[in-house]
Order: C-alpha cells, then structure tokens, then sequence
C-alpha cells in the first residue's frame, strides 16, 4: 500500500509511524469504499420498485448491520487510540532537550522564511519590532550581547543528520504553515505564538519548506530549503556564517 500512496520520501526518525498510520487509515477507507459500493448495488437491485411496490420506513433490523457497524467504530477508535493520540502526544510533550538538539527559530512572513541561530553562547538575541528592514527581517538587536553571535538567514535551514531539531516556529504577519513533506512535519505558523516543533532528520539532502496555507498573493513563492549534512559539513557551513557575519 506505502508504494501505491506516492507519498514523498520519509527522511526523520518518525516518518516510518506517520506513514504505517497513513497505510493503516487508507486500507480502512478501501475496504469501507468497496464495501458501501457493493452495499449501495445490492440495495438498489433488493429493494427495486417491482419487488417493493410500497416502502418500508423502518431501516435494517438484521443483527448483521450491527455488527459491521460496530467492527468498524472498534477500527476507528484503534486507530486514534492505538496510534494517532500517542503519535501526536510524542510531538506535543517528549521534546527533546535543548543541549541535545539543533535549537532554531524560524519565522514566516509574507512570503519568505526567516532562520534564526543562536550562535556560539546558546541563546537568541532580543529583537524588537521597531529595529525591523529590510537587512534586518527579524529585527534582532545586535547591541544585545545574546544577539551579537545569532546568524540569520533567509530560505534556508541548515541542519545536521540524526540530532534532534528543535524549531521554535512564530509568523511575523499572517498565518503560514511550516510543511517538509519528507520530515512529515507541518505545523502552522501564528503570529503572537511561538509554536515549538521537533523531529530527527535521518537522510542527509536537500528538501524544500513550503507554506502551506494560502497566506496572500505570492503565497506561491514562499519556499524555503532545509539541508540536512553530516555534523562535520554542518559545522564548516555554521564556521562560513560565522566569518560573513565578522566585519559587522
Ligand atoms: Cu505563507
């Protein structure tokens, strides 16, 4: 079934629970599809105007109906109880802790992303509102010592493979939403909130953001890309920020 979904490759560490769910959903779906349409011809040849010149208001009475029906409410509460409430419980609550993650901010706007490190201290520089350009998109405060190391960067999120990513998400207008398809991520972006998203890419290589919430006329074009490198590459390309951001 995963072959014939066309779903697009699964590169984090949880793909794999996201995609068995999705399989586990759709041959639920086939079978209710199959078995309503056969249903739907039996009943029309069953109760034809010829063999019943006058209708029954009463419905199905045979214990069978029953029986299905409830197979198929004990499917679906499997389903949500069995793997959709702990799967959405170990994205919402087991984050993983800073020390141990690549801590990021990533904030939306029409129609751009906008990538926030926090440098070399850990910590992310104070921004105001009132400081943002368009060379400054964030609006970071770069006399505030915690902001004097961050890096920025527009479109592009550099991560490193296998270590936990830990993206604090904001919107500094409307509402976008963050969506790597190959992370099977996807949260929106809300202006006032910061919205904490994780996962562990496992597949180095490059993979594209998109917003996926119509979010204004060039919503279209608001694309950003994630490269997942070994730690080593990670850090040569973190080093090479680090320079660019020196005569400043
Ligand atoms: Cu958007």
């Amino acid at each position: 079934m995963l072959q014939w979904l066309g779903l697009p490759a699964a590169a984090s560490s949880h793909a794999g629970d996201i995609d068995q769910m999705l399989v586990l959903v759709h041959w639920l779906m086939a079978v209710l599809f199959v078995g309503w349409g056969i249903f739907f011809v039996f009943v029309l040849f069953r109760f034809r105007r010829g063999a019943n010149p006058k209708a029954d208001y009463t419905g199905a009475k045979g214990k069978l109906s029953k029986g299905i029906e409830v197979a198929i409410v004990v499917a679906e509460m499997v389903l949500l109880i069995g793997y959709a409430i702990p799967a959405w419980a170990k994205r919402v609550q087991q984050f993983p802790a800073e020390s141990e993650a690549t801590v990021v901010r990533v904030a939306g706007e029409q129609f751009a992303w906008n990538v926030q490190y926090p440098g070399a201290d850990g910590k992310f520089g104070r921004s105001d509102v009132a400081l943002v350009s368009a060379d400054n998109p964030l609006g970071l405060d770069r006399n505030d010592p915690d902001g004097k190391d961050d890096i920025t960067t527009i479109n592009q999120l550099n991560v490193p493979v296998d270590r936990p990513v830990l993206i604090h998400l904001s919107s500094k207008d409307v509402i976008h939403s963050f969506g790597l398809y190959e992370m099977r991520v996807k949260q929106d972006a809300i202006p006032g909130l910061d919205i904490p998203v994780w996962f562990i890419p496992n597949r180095p290589g490059e993979y594209e953001i998109t917003c996926s919430q119509l979010c204004g006329l060039g919503h279209y074009r608001m694309r950003g890309f994630m490269t997942v490198q070994r730690q080593a590459d990670f850090d040569t390309w973190m080093a090479d920020q680090v320079k660019q951001l020196a005569p400043q």
